[in-house]
């Protein structure tokens, strides 16, 4: 199916055959199985439940940075589990969200109450949080630190939506920037990055704060339609629209100049990405970063001026995600993944969108910085003539089938009348 789907994209078939084949040694797990604890395996099996392909990209990460990030990352979830549920009242959720990192210590809490999908991550907390203990205390300490921070944040946007764009930047700084931080203190308590990558706070949130803005403004109809949202109103109030009116059909104009605002103000967070991924010296812990910034950038190219964010889900094809998971493995690769993609939002800059002057700006700021000499185009004209070959043979079998079948079937087929 997903072959079907990049049909039209050569160089996106090879990348899913590539990838299918098992070529993808930038991204393939170095985990050993046979040499962990049974606990251990189970939480690499949660991993896999939780987050399908970006497990992958975990796995692959180097030495003892792999557990540590495995564990941050089924703790955050299990936090963001609770967060999530909405059937909990707030008299119990609050407790659990503000004391949450508490029961990395406490080897028997669990919670059996949840109805989320993810709910296994809370039923067997005490598997993670038993393997959280055995991590030495620097990568404890980085957890229990974000936790802690991260389960209070949550409750001061618990029934709030964010008013003011900075509002938006703080809720965000919570549930994602945060996991830039403690992500950044890991990759430097593991010395497979300097310390300076784990003391810069700015950088770190603002690799947070580009993935988690993309995914609000990608999930609006999705959000609103769970009574959740994330769409900050200095962004629609200027309308004179309340909550979630921006899908109704009277107001889209109002939708697209006000998505446009979104996706260029998330795009103010390029540079600092760009500046934090030119730090980082291990190949595992760069490609574990630019895989989700470079898939970002596509996604907010394609929300762009898009209406179907209004009326349907908006996503980049599996073929294209694979295409770039494959390449992101180098600055100058990423650089020209983001140079492809402001590119293709630039020329869909309308003079009439209200936002169009600051969009160019950012968008040419962004260029400046990602210049290179490598690029990212669509490799059709390499793939071109093998293309060609097997549409050739490809007609040729189908040709072949039909006239062997006729033959076979032609005296028991009906006349045409
Ligand atoms: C992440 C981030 C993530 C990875 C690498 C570096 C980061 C630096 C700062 C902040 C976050 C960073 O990446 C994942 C990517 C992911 O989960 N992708 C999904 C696809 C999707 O569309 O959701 C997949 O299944 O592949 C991410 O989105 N978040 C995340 C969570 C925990 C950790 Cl440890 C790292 C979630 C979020 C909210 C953006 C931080």
């Amino acid at each position: 199916m997903e072959l079907l789907r990049s049909i039209g994209h050569p160089e996106e078939v090879y990348a899913l055959l590539k990838y299918k084949i098992g070529g993808c040694h930038t991204t393939v797990a170095k985990c050993d199985y046979d040499k962990m604890s049974d606990n251990l395996k189970t939480c690499y099996e949660f991993l896999k439940l939780t987050s399908r392909s970006f497990a992958a990209v975990i796995q692959a990460l180097d030495g003892e940075l792999r557990d540590a990030v495995c564990l941050f990352y089924l703790v955050l979830r299990a936090l963001d589990t609770v967060e999530d549920d909405m059937s909990l009242p707030n008299e119990v959720k609050i407790p659990m969200l503000k004391d949450f990192y508490s029961y990395l210590e406490n080897p028997q809490w669990k919670f059996m109450e949840s109805t989320e999908k993810d709910k296994i991550v809370l039923e067997q907390f005490p598997v993670i949080s038993a393997e959280f203990r055995k991590l030495s205390p620097i990568y404890k300490e980085a957890i229990s630190d974000v936790t802690k921070r991260m389960g209070h944040g949550m409750t001061v946007y618990l029934d709030k939506a964010p008013d003011t764009l900075q509002q938006w930047d703080e809720y965000c700084h919570y549930v994602a920037g945060l996991v830039g931080i403690g992500l950044s203190r890991l990759f430097a308590a593991s010395k497979l990055e300097s310390e300076e990558v784990g003391k810069d706070d700015k950088l770190a949130n603002s690799m947070g704060l580009f993935l988690q803005k993309t995914n609000i403004i990608r999930d609006y109809l999705e959000d609103v339609q769970q009574n959740r949202h994330f769409w900050p109103k200095q962004a629609w109030g200027k309308y004179g629209t309340g909550q979630g009116d921006l899908l109704k059909p009277g107001n889209q104009q109002y939708a697209m100049a006000c998505l446009n605002e979104l996706v260029t103000n998330a795009l103010h967070h390029v540079p600092d990405v760009l500046v934090y991924l030119g730090r980082l010296q291990n190949q595992s812990v760069f490609n574990f970063c630019a895989i989700p910034q470079v898939m970002a950038i596509a996604t907010l190219e394609r929300c762009y001026n898009n209406p179907n964010i209004f009326t349907g889900v908006v996503k980049i094809r599996k073929g294209e995600a694979v295409k770039m998971m494959l390449q992101a493995t180098s600055l100058d690769s990423v650089k020209a993944i983001m140079t492809h993609f402001t590119l293709k939002i630039k020329e869909r800059v309308s003079p009439d969108d209200p936002t169009a002057p600051a969009t160019s700006a950012v968008i040419d700021r962004c260029l400046r910085l990602s210049q290179t000499d490598t690029v990212y185009a669509s490799q059709s004209e390499r793939f071109f003539p093998l293309y060609i070959s097997c549409g050739i043979l490809l007609s040729a079998i189908v040709w072949q089938y039909y006239t062997g079948l006729y033959s076979i079937m032609g005296p028991y087929l009906e006349d045409e009348k």
